[in-house]
Formats: structure tokens, sequence, C-alpha cells
């Protein structure tokens, strides 16, 4: 079978198909690792494609050694994916990281999937990419496949300060499978999109995080990730817009682009993990010195002031959500119509899964009011998945709260209203303050030292970001989790150098 890009009608005059798919050899729960990429696709089958997917490996593998994780390490206790089903899907092991092995897993489907929304609803799901929307297709799948090696670029350095063995172990846990999921878009581009696909794989070495010729495509993605409370941020915030974003291309029509962030889904709820426990250890740490201080400044003893915790937090929810793009977006109508990516959780959606006819209300401002605007509920499906995500943000402020409550404090942490800090979308170019206060731009900057993270917080958590490598140990601004990873003890030495 042929990677090549093959042009063959399908029966009808305007859905030309382009790509095929490798047919799984034998069965899609077992991967194997006799080859030189692990995969469950079948890809000894494929000559072609596997040659142009191993002439590939080298370059990430460079790129890995270039811009990966910086801090000289002899093993590392990682997960690898082994098989697909549900049960006991992972090995663990300790692995040299750039021994780790990379590969290309899609989640097993028994029967055919029916298209769930858009005007192709009720279709079977394309195994090969219709032509008329080869270049939407493409678009998502490099745009998805960007963000992944942009993450670890940005998480480079931070393993020369880690805050414990188990933390730096997260992180490099974190970084191999993002890793990953380079190579699930990677793939994808290889076998369905042909000459143009693999340019684009090369494209998504050449960009890099904040490089000032060729950055990354999104803006948060460009930022800096400076630090563990950043880190941890960004693994709540960012991490969960990849959560949001693999879940409507889980709907996709396109049956390979749909399983790969099945199984990608998978393996992003360890980042998830990592994210809603580091924020809530911080927040304990905080909270009890707090407490027995009785004082709210906190720097002297070695914690994070909460004041500081919610600058970082108000400064990553917004970075994060202009990862949603605007509120009112055609391209997100013609996705969605077209059966390219639908929305978080379609099957459970109460409606026709056409909304042809539907409306929604977005915001607005207008002479200086934020106010609504109602529009075709399909050009809103930005905003409806930018509401799913804000709902699932609110759960684990809800968490890291209970825990403030728990030490006898009063103060709480709140998400920042949307319309703050934002650089796209209705709220670009606007001055609104957390509490959703529309500002003119002097007093919004004036107040922004409150509201954002400061040269003097940077530099105060940048002192506090000392390295602690002894099993066990942990650094002294966020509390020891409760449990060690896989069942081994807290003090397990997870990381050796
Ligand atoms: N920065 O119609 P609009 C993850 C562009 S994170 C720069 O408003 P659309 C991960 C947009 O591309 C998830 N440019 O938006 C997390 C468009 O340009 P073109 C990543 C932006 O297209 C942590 C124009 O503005 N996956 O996995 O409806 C660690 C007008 O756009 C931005 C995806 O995002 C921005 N923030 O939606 C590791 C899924 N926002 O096309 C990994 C795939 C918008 O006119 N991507 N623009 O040149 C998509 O679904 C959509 O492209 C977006 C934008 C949701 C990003």
């Amino acid at each position: 079978m042929s990677s090549q890009i093959n042009s063959q009608g399908n029966g009808s005059t305007d859905r030309e198909i382009i790509g095929a798919a490798p047919a799984p050899d034998g069965p899609v729960s077992v991967i194997d690792y006799t080859e030189r990429i692990p995969n469950n696709v079948g890809l000894a089958t494929d000559r072609r494609l596997q040659r142009a997917l191993e002439s590939w490996q080298p370059r990430f593998l460079d790129w890995w050694r270039a811009l990966g994780p910086s801090l000289p390490t002899k093993d590392v206790y990682l997960r690898t994916a082994v098989a697909i089903g549900k049960d006991g899907w992972a090995s663990w092991a300790r692995v040299p990281m750039e021994r780790y092995r990379w590969g290309i897993f899609l989640s097993e489907r028994d029967e055919p999937r029916q298209i769930g929304f858009g005007q192709h609803k009720g279709e079977t799901a394309w195994l090969q990419v219709p032509g008329e929307y080869r270049s939407e297709l493409r678009r998502l799948i490099v745009v998805q496949g960007d963000t992944e090696p942009a993450s670890v670029e940005q998480q480079r350095h931070l393993g020369a300060t880690a805050p414990s063995l188990y933390d730096l172990r997260n992180l490099f846990q974190v970084n191999v499978e993002e890793g990953r999921h380079l190579w699930a878009m990677v793939y994808l581009l290889h076998a369905y999109f042909g000459r143009d696909g693999r340019d684009e794989a090369e494209q998504l070495l050449r960009r890099h995080s904040a490089d000032a010729d060729a950055p990354r495509i999104l803006g948060a993605f460009n930022e800096e990730t400076t630090d563990w409370l950043s880190f941890f941020m960004f693994t709540y915030f960012t991490d969960r817009d990849g959560k949001y974003q693999l879940g409507t291309l889980k709907e996709s029509g396109f049956d390979p682009l749909s399983r790969t962030c099945e199984f990608m889904l998978r393996e992003e709820a360890h980042h998830m993990f990592v994210g809603t426990t580091g924020v809530q250890r911080i927040v304990q740490r905080t909270a009890a010195v707090t407490a027995s201080s009785g004082t709210e400044d906190i720097w002297p003893y070695g914690a994070i002031p909460l004041a500081a915790i919610q600058r970082y937090l108000n400064l990553q929810f917004s970075l994060s959500l202009d990862l949603f793009g605007s509120e009112t977006s055609s391209n997100a109508a013609a996705y969605f119509t077209a059966g390219l990516k639908g929305r978080w959780m379609e099957g459970r959606r109460a409606d026709d899964h056409l909304l042809t006819g539907a409306t929604a209300h977005v915001p607005v401002i207008a002479d200086g009011v934020l106010t609504a605007r109602e529009v075709p509920a399909l050009t809103a499906l930005n905003l409806d998945l930018q509401d799913e995500y804000v709902a699932d943000c609110q759960r684990g402020l809800r968490r890291w709260n209970a825990d403030l409550e728990r030490a006898g404090l009063a103060q709480r942490l709140t998400l920042p209203h949307v319309g703050f800090n934002r650089g796209v979308g209705a709220f670009a170019g606007h001055f609104v303050s957390p509490g959703g206060e529309l500002l003119d731009e002097a007093s919004w900057r004036r107040q922004a030292p409150q509201w954002l993270p400061t040269a003097d917080d940077r530099a105060r958590v940048a002192a506090l970001m000392v390295p602690h490598y002894q099993p066990g140990e942990f650094a002294s601004w966020l509390a020891p989790p409760t449990t060690g990873i896989n069942d081994l003890p807290v003090e397990y030495d997870y990381v050796r150098f």
C-alpha cells in the first residue's frame, strides 16, 4: 500500500480521496516493538511510508538532543505504551531518555464508526482524506502537531531546578509523551498527505518556541516556562486546552485522526494530574505556612504567597484562553459542518448535531460596554469549547480552595474574567480587569502589577528554584505528594544521574 498522493474517485465527483491508510497488520491491540519505529499501524506493510518515517526519525532525535531536556541523566523511571487495550497498556522501567521508544499508536476500533455531526452525519468515517477537506485537515493536524514539540522546548531547562526527583520524573514523562504526540501527528502527515505532509513534518522540527524567524504557530507556545510554578500552571491550564482540542479532534470524520487523538488523550490524563496536583501541593504548603506564620508575606519562609500564585494563575489562564481562537469563527463553523472537528462530548449533546438553524450568544464590547450578540451557533463553536474548558478549570480551583479552607484561611483562588488580558477574540485590544470591569488602558496598566506576575515575583520565585535531587527530598515551597508513581514509594530514586 502506498503513501504517495494518489487521486482516486470514491464514486462521487466532488469527493476526491487522497492518500491511503496502511492496513493494520495483526491485532491492533498489540504494538510491534521489534521494529525501529514501534507501531500498531502495520508500518512494515508499507515500505515507502516506513522509509519516509525512518528518515524523519534521526531528525527527530537530533531535535530532541538539541532542544529536549537539557539536564544530563543516566535513566528515568518512565512509562511506555505497550498495548492499546484498556488494561495494562503501559510498561514501566528505568530508561535512558534518548532511548525512549517513541512510536505510533492508534486506538482500537471494533467496527466502522459513523460520523456524528455536520453535513456527513451518519456516513461511515473516512479511512482516507477527502480531497475537498485536505488543506483544512492538514492545517488542523499541523497546528496540533506544532504545540507538542513547542512545549518540550519551553520546558527544556526546568530539569536544572526540579523540586524533587519525583517531580523531575514527571516533567520528563510529560516531555517524552509530548514528543510521542508529535510522532502521532507526523505519522498522519506522512501517511495521508504525500509530499506536502512530509514538508510540514520537516517544518514541525524547524519552527521553535520563541524563535524570532520561525516561531511556533500559537501564542502561548512562544512564552517562556521559566520556573516550576509556571510549569505546573502550564500543565494545568495549557495542557488542559490540549485535552479539549484533542477531544474535539477525536470526534473527527477522518478516522485515523480520531483514533490517534483517542490514544493521545489517554496519555494526556497524566499531564492533567501533574498540573492539578502540582498546583495543589504548592497551595498546601502556602496555606500551611500562611496559617502558621500569621502573615501573607511568606517569601522569607521559602514559600510562595497566595497573591503571587493568583497572578501566575491569571496569566496562564488568559494565555490558554487565547488558544481557543475567536469566539466567533467561520473556520470553526466550516470544520464542524465538514465533519472535521466536533464538539466536546459530541455524542452526549441533545441536539441535531447539525446546528444549521441554531443560534448562540457571544460576548462583544460595543460603545465601551461589555454585552452579548446573537450569532449562528455554528460560528460560536470555539466559545462552546472554551465554556466547557472554563468549567473544567473551575473544578481544580475548588480542590485547591478546599485546602485553603482546611488550613483555616479566608483567602480563595479565583479564575479571572475571560476577558482579562486577552490577545485573541472579542476582548483583544480591550482592558478588562480580573473582576470583569471594562477599564481604560491607563488604569488597567496601573493595576496590572496586582494582577499579573511582576518582575519581583519572578525574581523571588526564581530564587526558590533550587534543585532537590536526594531521593525523598522536596523543596520548601511545595508539599510532598501523598503517593509515589506506579505504587513506588515517594522516596524512590525516579531519576538517576
Ligand atoms: N495564536 O477563526 P479563528 C496542546 C489564528 S494545545 C496565534 O479565531 P480558529 C498542548 C488561526 O489559526 C491544543 N494564532 O480560530 C498543550 C487563524 O489563522 P488562519 C492544540 C491564532 O481557526 C500543552 C486565525 O487566527 N491544538 O495540544 O477557529 C502541551 C483566525 O482564527 C491563535 C489545537 O489548537 C493563537 N492563539 O481556531 C502540549 C487544535 N488563535 O487559519 C500540547 C487544532 C487563532 O486564518 N487547531 N489563531 O491562518 C484548531 O482547532 C484551531 O486552529 C484553533 C484556532 C482552535 C487553534
